[in-house]
């Protein structure tokens, strides 16, 4: 394992905890907590855990109610969780297993043991991140992938027609991008594709999505307060974008932008809409957006 992990141990006991550590502390970071409820807000803060090693008996919350919440929430439920306990039927250990634990380790802690299976999850669990960040991630950009983006685009237009709030769609294109390769070489391309990424990142809210779309077209998506600011939001990205200069290269991009409405029914439909807009705005001269009828 090159990188170093992060395991969150959690024990009532300061000798449980104690012990624990010495076990883990030579190949990961840790962090612990003594208790359900600090071990419920730390695997949500940020670095997050990799791994959890969850003590079942605690006073409070014990650890199968801990499990059960950790596995509820989107934020936690991909973190493994082992349980750690001196209950050793095997109705115990198949509750645990039942509630999302990926194992079960029994006390007295044997060293070895708790050495081995944590190195075991903690492989599995870093594999499993990287092939998530592939299939979720644009690998030149960074941004989320189309794949990504029609998934979670889906939802949040399904979500928005239900509950009635705004959301907007921007389809951005580069103008001219194949001059630009042609003229300074495909490898200052993706460096300028890097760079327009940047600034869509950047403009970002948490809750906003920005996704390559396929070569040099983007999407993003934002539910402003009202239209005027969705309006000075995709302004800003445009006019950010040319005064980048990125390599004193000139760089612009078009902006077609939709808000989603019931007739267009979901993602596609919206998505339709704006890419219209994007054509009358290539039309019309780029380096400019246009908003969908
Ligand atoms: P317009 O203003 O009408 O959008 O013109 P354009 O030249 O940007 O559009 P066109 O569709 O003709 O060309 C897009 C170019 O983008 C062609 C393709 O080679 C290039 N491209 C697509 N993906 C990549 C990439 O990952 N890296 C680089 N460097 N170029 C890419
Ligand atoms: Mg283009």
């Amino acid at each position: 394992m090159s990188e170093k992990a992060l395991v969150l141990i959690v024990d009532d006991s300061p000798t449980n905890l104690q012990v624990l550590a010495s076990c883990v502390k030579n190949c990961h970071r840790i962090k612990v907590a003594t208790s359900g409820e600090q071990c419920l807000q730390i695997a949500q803060a940020s670095p997050q855990p990799d791994l959890i090693l969850l003590d079942v008996e605690m006073p409070g919350m014990n650890g199968y109610e801990v499990c059960e919440q950790l596995k509820a929430s989107s934020l936690t439920a991909s973190i493994p969780v082992i349980f750690v306990t001196a209950l050793q039927g095997d109705e115990d250990e198949r509750r645990g297993l039942e509630l999302g634990a990926v194992d079960y380790i029994t006390k007295p802690i044997r060293p070895a043991i708790v050495i081995a299976r944590v190195n075991t999850h903690i492989t599995l669990k870093l594999q499993r991140d990287k092939l998530n960040k592939m299939a979720f991630y644009d690998q030149l950009t960074g941004l989320y992938n189309r794949h990504y983006l029609i998934d979670v685009a889906t939802k949040k237009v399904a979500r928005s027609l239900r509950h009635h709030y705004d959301l907007w769609v921007l389809m951005i294109d580069i103008d001219h991008f194949k001059q630009i390769n042609d003229n300074y070489g495909h490898p200052m391309g993706d460096d300028i594709l890097k760079k327009v990424a940047e600034v869509l990142v950047l403009d970002n809210r948490t809750e906003d999505l920005a996704a390559r779309f396929g070569g040099e077209e983007f999407v993003v998506m934002f539910d402003p307060s009202d239209d005027s600011d969705a309006v000075i939001k995709a302004q800003r990205i445009l006019k950010k974008i040319s005064k980048l200069k990125p390599h004193n290269i000139s760089v612009t991009v078009s902006i077609g932008m939709a808000k989603v409405v019931a007739e267009d029914g979901n993602f596609e439909g919206v998505l339709k809409r704006a890419d219209q807009a994007l054509y009358r705005a290539k039309d019309n001269g780029r380096n400019r957006l246009e908003i969908a009828r």
